[in-house]
């Protein structure tokens, strides 16, 4: 998705959005999600019942791991800035990715609903919040979906005047391939910031919205493994790629895939905040700003046997860091969305006796954890190479 504002000359305006492409099905993919039917704790790991054997894996918790006690809304102060510029998503997008459709709220006394049905209470005021929504038809197995965090920022000075080829004085803040966005700054310059996201971040917003699970196959810069897979499916390597093994569709195209889920899934309609085109585009950009260059390269990683699981949404900070990490490592991961008004909720609560996200539940080594800062820390020292 690319998106270009000019306040400059009409003719630096550079449309740069990609061609839209029919959605084309596709019988030849697999999902291979497998979800971890008996979690365990690295301790109880080692009493597994004997009617169920873990498989065995090179990958195991880190030494003396002990997952951390879950602090909501906590923010651990080396992590401040990272949560802050997360965040700023919150402002720039108006909170979408945050509330499931039909999302609606009501304020309820606190003995109105049981200690263990999770609802949000409001401290010291005697209160909770219920919350409900309206979902469509629920897919049977996890969406797959191929993509990276991509949002690059470029600037551009050119003399006003001169063809735009012959005054390019080009500073990148991070890399050529770029969106546009210009802006008319000194009297006899005109300074272009462009901002490419190619859609993933909208595509992420909506499975929020639709509550969707999803299976995501990241593919960081460089990433080894799912890049050449996406090449090989569709014929070129372009993000985000969409496969529904629900119904053998696959397709490439932020706002195609948009389109394909909420009239598959939801109630046929974008959100508002999805359908403003290069409003939304440019907002989406900002959002992104905050976390710039993150969750975009890849870390050489080893590729575990079997899919992270994460219970998360899009409109949260602390999950959005979590995710930045789980791409730059390139480990597959099925998310299991939970954003507000989500009764997957209640599901979390009834697992893990506390309801707060991010939280991570890893098959491979057994551990299940609350807390993002100590998330990136496991992942990273689990399987970074
Ligand atoms: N210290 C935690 C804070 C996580 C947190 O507070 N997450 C919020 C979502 S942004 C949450 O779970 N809130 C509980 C709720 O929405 O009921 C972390 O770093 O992971």
């Amino acid at each position: 998705m690319a998106g270009v504002l000019n306040f400059s000359q009409p003719s630096l305006f550079r449309p740069l959005s990609g061609s839209r492409q029919i959605p084309r099905t596709s019988f030849s993919i697999r999902a291979t999600s497998e979800s971890s039917k008996t979690p365990q704790t690295p301790s109880s790991s080692s009493t597994t019942s004997t009617q169920e054997k873990p498989e065995p894996t090179p990958f195991a918790a880190p030494p003396n791991f002990k997952p951390p006690e879950p602090k909501r809304f906590a923010v651990r102060p080396d992590k401040a800035l990272d949560i802050l510029g997360a965040a700023l998503a919150l402002f720039f997008r108006f909170g979408t990715g945050v509330f499931v459709s039909g999302y609606s709220a009501s304020f309820v006394s606190k003995d109105e609903i049981p200690p263990d049905q999770y609802a949000m209470e409001i401290a010291g005021s005697g209160f909770k919040v219920k919350e409900t929504s309206k979902l469509g038809p629920r897919p049977e197995k996890p969406i797959e979906i191929y993509e990276y965090e991509r949002l690059t920022a470029r600037v551009v000075f050119s003399t006003y005047g001169l063809p735009w080829t012959t005054c390019k004085l080009q500073l990148s803040l991070l890399s050529k391939d770029i969106i546009g966005t210009e802006i008319a700054l000194l009297k006899d310059y005109a300074m272009h910031v462009q901002f490419d996201t190619y859609g993933s971040y909208l595509v992420r917003e909506i499975v929020a919205v639709l509550d969707l699970d999803v299976l995501y196959y990241p593919c960081p810069r460089n990433g080894p493994n799912f890049r050449p897979k996406v090449l090989q499916m569709g014929g070129k390597k372009q993000f985000p790629y969409m496969v529904d093994p629900n119904t053998g569709v696959s397709m490439y195209e932020s706002d195609n895939i948009i389109k394909y889920l909420v009239g598959k899934y939801g109630d046929g309609s974008i959100p508002f905040m999805l359908s403003l085109g290069l409003l939304t585009t440019l907002t989406e950009g900002f959002a992104m700003i905050g976390r710039l260059g993150k969750g975009q390269s890849y870390t050489p990683a080893k590729l575990p046997p079997k899919p992270l699981e994460v219970w998360a949404y899009e409109g949260s900070p602390f999950c959005k860091v979590v995710r930045e990490v789980l791409v730059e490592l390139e480990l597959p991961h099925l998310q299991r969305s939970c954003a507000r008004g989500s009764p997957k909720r209640q599901i979390l609560i009834e697992k893990a006796k506390h309801f707060q996200v991010p939280y991570l539940e890893d098959p491979n080594t057994g551990v299940q954890m609350f807390e993002s800062a100590d998330i990136v820390e496991y992942l990273r020292a689990t399987y970074a190479q």
